[in-house]
């Protein structure tokens, strides 16, 4: 494979899979971002200038798209990250969500279909709805679809257009879904980013609910190892679940930013919960893991948090300004 475009490259999840494959491969990388309010050029910093190109755009743009579709060629791959990804805001206004999640992924697989270029699309454990506290079972790739919030939905329906497309078209395409991603560059409107930035910033850590609800964790760099692994082994039309076994409540979660941010573990406060807030998502890897062999590197969650926190602690230059504006829209909910 000698060229790959990466859709949503300059958001969390997509630029730490661009560092990823111009660490361990002589690929050569186009990122196709709009640069919304979540991309930063920053999280691309320091990347040879030979091997990458950013192109400013819109995945709806349909004529845009097809360029760069073409221009990866039959045995390159396009790799769709691009997305609006944040429940809060999908339940304040789910408008781009539809538009983004929906018809950005069309436009792309219209294009994919169009050039005949291989596709891996990225998606999330939240299409399957919510799991009980005590459910013995976890989400595999056979639970059935059930998402809650717009954002969710719209994932959801992004997923059976891909599947559509495949099974239609014979698009050569291949669909990984994956828990909760934690590290560097996340957005200080997520869970994660906002407790330790409030603590940074002087502010209090809010929770919403009781804080029973449970989130399955998985370091970023290990969702990017994994969806090289699928490009590049799995099978057509084939889909995988993405977990490191990293099931932790939102107490808990809370309770280590205090403690290892040098506070008392129970000085939080309890917020407005979120409508519709799913109770607990968890993923079984087996198939990813038995079928490709992939194995995350990160195996404590707790050294994965700790490294998390330090490396917001050491770029306030880059969250500071993002922080008021955040924190407004959640004051303006209660939460
Ligand atoms: P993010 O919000 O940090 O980044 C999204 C990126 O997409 C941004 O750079 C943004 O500018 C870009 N974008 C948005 N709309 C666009 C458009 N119309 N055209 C082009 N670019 C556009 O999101 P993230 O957390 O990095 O998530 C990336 C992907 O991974 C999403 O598809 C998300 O559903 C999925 N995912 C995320 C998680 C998680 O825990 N964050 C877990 C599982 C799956
Ligand atoms: O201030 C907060 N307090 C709080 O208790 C925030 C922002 C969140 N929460 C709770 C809600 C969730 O139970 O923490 C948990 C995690 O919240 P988010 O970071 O908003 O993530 P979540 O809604 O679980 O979705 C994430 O994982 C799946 C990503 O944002 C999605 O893009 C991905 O698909």
């Amino acid at each position: 494979m000698a060229k790959i475009l990466v859709t949503g490259g300059a958001g969390f999840i997509g630029s730490n899979f661009v560092h990823y494959v111009l660490a361990h491969t002589d690929v050569h990388v186009t990122v196709l971002d709009k640069f919304t309010y979540a991309a930063s050029s920053e999280a691309l910093g320091g990347l040879p200038s030979d091997r990458v190109e950013v192109v400013r755009g819109d995945i709806c743009d349909a004529f845009l798209v097809d360029q760069l579709v073409e221009g990866i060629g039959r045995d390159g791959a396009v790799v769709h990250y691009a997305a609006e990804s944040h429940n809060d805001n999908s339940l304040r206004d789910s408008s781009p969500f539809v538009t983004t999640n929906l018809v950005g992924t069309f436009t792309l697989l219209e294009a994919v279909r169009r050039h005949d270029v291989r596709f891996h699309h990225i998606s999330t454990d939240e299409v399957y709805g919510d799991l009980e506290l005590d459910d013995p079972q976890r989400f595999t790739e056979a639970t059935a679809y059930k998402p809650s919030s717009p954002y969710s939905a719209s994932k959801a329906g992004a997923d059976h257009l891909v599947r559509a497309w495949v099974r239609s078209f014979g698009v050569r395409a291949t669909l990984s879904n994956c828990s909760n991603n934690y590290g560097p560059w996340q957005h200080v409107e997520k869970f994660i980013p906002r407790q330790v930035t409030n603590l940074l910033a002087g502010g209090r850590v809010k929770l919403y609910g009781s804080g029973a609800n449970v989130r399955d964790w998985i370091h970023a760099d290990d969702h990017s190892s994994a969806v090289w692994t699928i490009i590049n082994h799995g099978k057509i039309g084939e889909t995988y679940l993405i977990g490191a076994d990293g099931e932790k409540s939102n107490l808990d979660v809370v309770r280590l930013i205090l403690e290892h941010m040098g506070h008392d573990p129970d000085d939080f406060d309890h917020v407005v919960d979120r409508p519709g807030h799913d109770l607990r998502y968890a993923i079984d890897p087996t198939k990813l893991r038995t079928e490709l062999g992939w194995e995350p590197t990160f195996t404590s969650f707790e050294e994965g948090l700790a490294r998390t926190i330090d490396w917001y602690a050491a770029h306030r230059d880059w969250w500071e300004p993002k922080k008021a504006q955040v924190e407004a829209a959640y004051a303006e909910k209660g939460q």
